[in-house]
């Protein structure tokens, strides 16, 4: 890659990096002033995923996700508006509101939905994506589910599927080790998923980094080699959740695990490695600071007007409800 385009890449990269994260800064800032009602999970810890990702993707995909989708979203559409007007409850957000955190959606975006039940994108996802293969329209489609998801028969019947209908689509496991406090080594008969997902006629990939170029040259790769072939690729991507399951504090006195693991991924904490890679690429202070203080007024101005907005009507939740 012309040394021009890295820097300009590891920009943008970061750009959606600093946005994610604070975000979801503004999230814990506020969240105690009981305006938002929505539960929280938060991504905190997993950007580099979602950033590295979504931009191997591309604008024209599709992708689908968990009730932790804050990074997905932002990294996918790069929206505050909506987002924070959803968070809010408010009758501007492209769900009005009824939503909420678990429920985010912005298909104009590409962001076809996210569901609070665990694995139940990844069929539908399947579904999508074979409807695209049909209409050959080009459209990558991605499903992003947690390590839990794994433990569900429908993850296993929706892979099944996609490898023998020869569809094209990439499945993306965020692994924290954990479904809500338990660890993978309790819930499963075996030791490595990407092992066992291998055995399946798809192309596997996998990692433990917290570098998004990393994780957009991999992504890259599975695409190609999805497109030659017509096969799903499988993504098993580690990363570390920095808060605790639902909520926005740190756990780390709930006994189920240690503060010293969580210092250790500090120390490549993705926004603050990115920051330092920009630097050594010779970006200076002052442009970088530029394009921080963007992002910092693009959120403002985003969660300013979600705080002033009309809440929805209650019969907004009666809307778009398959009776
Ligand atoms: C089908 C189903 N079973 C159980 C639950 C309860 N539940 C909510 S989150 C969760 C853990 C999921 O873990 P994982 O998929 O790894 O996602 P993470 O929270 O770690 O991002 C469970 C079991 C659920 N929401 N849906
Ligand atoms: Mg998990």
């Amino acid at each position: 890659m012309k040394s021009h385009n890295r820097k300009s890449l590891n920009l943008d990269l970061y750009q959606k990096l600093y946005l994610i994260r604070k975000s979801e800064e503004k999230i814990v800032e506020h969240y105690f002033d009981d305006e938002m009602k929505t539960p929280m999970h938060m991504s905190m810890g997993s950007e580099a995923v979602s950033v590295g990702v979504c931009h191997a993707l591309g604008p024209e995909s599709q992708v689908f996700g968990t009730y932790r989708s804050h990074a997905l979203y932002l990294a996918k559409t790069g929206d505050t508006d909506d987002f924070f007007a959803e968070m809010y409850g408010k009758e501007t957000a492209f769900l009005k509101g009824v939503g909420g955190s678990m429920h985010l959606c912005a298909p104009k975006d590409g962001f076809m939905g996210t569901s609070a039940i665990v694995a139940s994108a990844i069929p539908v996802a399947v579904g999508a994506a074979f409807a695209d293969k049909r209409l050959n329209n080009k459209k990558t489609v991605a499903v992003f589910f947690g390590d839990g998801a794994i433990d569900e028969g429908v993850f296993w019947e929706s892979l099944n599927a996609a490898c023998l209908m020869y569809i094209p689509m990439l499945f993306v496991c965020e692994d924290n080790g954990l479904a809500v406090h338990t660890p993978a080594h309790q819930r499963h008969g075996y030791d490595s998923i990407a092992e066992v997902v291998s055995t399946f006629h798809c192309h596997v990939f996998q990692d433990k980094t917290t570098d998004p170029g990393r994780i957009y040259e991999l992504s890259c790769k599975a695409m190609e080699k999805s497109r030659a072939t017509q096969q799903p690729s499988f993504l098993h991507l580690k990363y570390y959740r920095y808060l605790e399951h639902v909520g926005v504090n740190e756990d780390f006195d709930a006994g189920y695990r240690s503060k010293d693991e969580f210092e250790e991924w500090l120390k490549v904490d993705p926004v603050r490695l990115q920051r330092t890679k920009l630097q050594e690429l010779g970006w200076d202070e002052r442009e970088i600071r530029t394009l921080e203080k963007g992002v910092e007024e693009q959120i403002d101005s985003s969660l300013t007007r979600a705080q002033k907005a009309p809440l929805a009507e209650n019969s907004a939740v009666y809307t778009g409800v398959m009776e």
